[in-house]
């Protein structure tokens, strides 16, 4: 079945053969990108005008070169980030996100997100791809550090490691060229393999393993949503963009999927 284009226009009604879908779907796969915090006040990464990476250099701050060159500013780049997400809160997205674990047999949440919301939002068991920001580990064991440990050394940008005489506390995120965590990764790509409906919201679809994930579920036969404003690399495998904001799209999803059951 091609994509269809739903538009903000005909918000929030839904075609019914996608009403008749969500009246069936055993297990969903949700992969979430940045898009999906924007309405939390956090930026995404490549929204040209107000993402994050408009200002800096993406490959020089999210990457273990760019932490070797110039750790202090990386370190202070995250510790902003840090205090934004410390500073907001869960949208409507997410909380709609956390209201599926009711009404489906099995839901699977794969988030490349690091900010914790959907957690925050009260999901649980949510396979975070990329790691978390309120981690720090050693630069050179990747040993997890103590949250008290980097508060007692928080003069120093970054904090010396406990683990390493040579070691720095850097964010427990996974940065481009390191490799994910194998058993997350295994568990969102079998989540896929077994779905039959893949709900992506809210990424550009441009950074690898994460945006293969929606390619294995439609290979393997489910049906894909996908919610974003724009269209992305992802969106041409859809069976439905759902063309808007993500915190206005997933309640009406989630309450059209409880109201079919
Ligand atoms: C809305 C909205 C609203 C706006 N509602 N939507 C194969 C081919 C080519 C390259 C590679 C390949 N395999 C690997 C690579 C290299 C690389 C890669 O993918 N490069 C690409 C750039 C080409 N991948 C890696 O290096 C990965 N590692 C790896 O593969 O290792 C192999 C290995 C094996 C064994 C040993 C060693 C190595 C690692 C990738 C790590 C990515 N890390 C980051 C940083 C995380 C930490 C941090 O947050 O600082 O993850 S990069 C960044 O991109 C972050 C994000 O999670 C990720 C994805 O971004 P996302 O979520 O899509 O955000 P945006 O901003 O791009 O898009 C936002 C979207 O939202 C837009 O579409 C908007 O329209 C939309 N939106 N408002 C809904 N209200």
């Amino acid at each position: 079945m091609p994509a269809q284009h739903v538009t903000l226009e005909y918000f929030p009604d839904l075609p019914e053969a996608l009403v008749e879908i969500l009246a069936h779907t055993r297990h969903i796969t949700v992969l979430t990108g940045a898009g999906v915090s924007a309405e939390s006040g956090i930026p995404t990464f490549r929204d040209a005008q107000t993402g994050m990476w408009a200002r800096y250099d993406p490959m020089a701050l999210a990457s273990p070169e760019g932490f070797e060159h110039d750790p202090e500013t990386v370190w202070k780049w995250y510790q902003w980030r840090r205090q934004l997400i410390a500073e907001n809160r869960p949208n409507a997205g997410h909380e709609a996100l956390a209201r599926l674990q009711g009404p489906v047999q099995k839901l699977t949440l794969v988030t490349q997100n690091v900010d914790g919301f959907h957690q925050l939002a009260g999901s649980e068991q949510v396979l975070e791809l990329h790691g978390n920001i309120h981690r720090n580990i050693c630069s050179v064991t990747g040993r997890l550090i103590d949250a008290d440990w980097v508060r007692q050394h928080e003069d120093l940008q970054p904090p010396p490691s406990p683990h390493h005489s040579r070691g720095l506390a850097r964010p427990g995120v996974v940065w481009f060229g390191e490799a994910l965590d194998s058993a997350t990764l295994d568990a969102a790509f079998e989540a896929a393999a077994n779905c039959d409906l893949m709900l992506v919201v809210g990424t550009a679809g441009a950074v690898q393993p994460a945006a293969s994930i929606p390619v294995v579920a439609k290979e393997r036969g489910a049906r894909m949503i996908d919610i974003n404003p724009e269209r992305s690399e992802l969106t041409g495998l859809a069976d439905w963009h759902l063309a808007g904001p993500s915190a206005k799209w997933l309640p009406v999803l989630v309450d059209k999927l409880t109201a079919a059951r």
